[in-house]
């Protein structure tokens, strides 16, 4: 479907590109023209869990755990049946491999280990909102990335 952009959307913008052969991924949620209450409690939800994903995904970290990590914050906000996806996907020489981060995958996370962490609320027919960063495990713990900035963005006069 097509559609021109309007006064209070919102969109998620999901980036990616290659350099040698290797993928990016990125996403950002922008607001146009103004924002509800509602709607910037949903994003500092999101926030908080993309953050408390990134915080647990260092070497050693359980797969499942790292999952939880983030997936608790949605939930404790009363929004769980809203973030239905994995919390995020291994990423190289493809943009989607393994790992993927999820509940089901058992696995240790290792120094070398590149995936997205990008929670997301989705009420259908109302609006979604997602938070992507790509995580790389370090020997001491991680390294992010992505740079840009995920404050709350409002675009005007569009
Ligand atoms: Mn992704």
């Amino acid at each position: 479907d097509q559609r021109v952009i309007q006064e209070k959307d919102i969109i998620i913008l999901d980036w990616g590109c290659k350099y040698n052969g290797m993928c990016a991924d990125m996403s950002r949620t922008v607001f146009v023209g103004d924002i509800t209450e509602e709607e910037r409690q949903v994003y500092e939800i999101v926030l908080k869990s993309q953050e408390e994903g990134e915080k647990a995904a260092v070497k050693g970290a359980y797969i499942p755990e790292v999952d939880k990590a983030a997936r608790d914050v949605i939930k404790d906000a009363g929004y769980e049946k809203y973030f239905f996806t994995r919390l995020g996907h291994g990423i190289g020489y493809s943009v989607h491999e393994a790992p993927d981060i999820k509940k089901s995958n058992q696995r240790y996370l290792e120094e070398g280990m590149v995936f997205s962490i990008e929670p997301g609320i989705y009420i259908a027919g109302k609006f979604g909102m997602r938070i992507e960063n790509i995580v790389a495990v370090t020997e001491n713990g991680n390294e992010i990335l992505n740079k840009a900035s995920k404050e709350i963005k409002i675009i005007k006069n569009v």
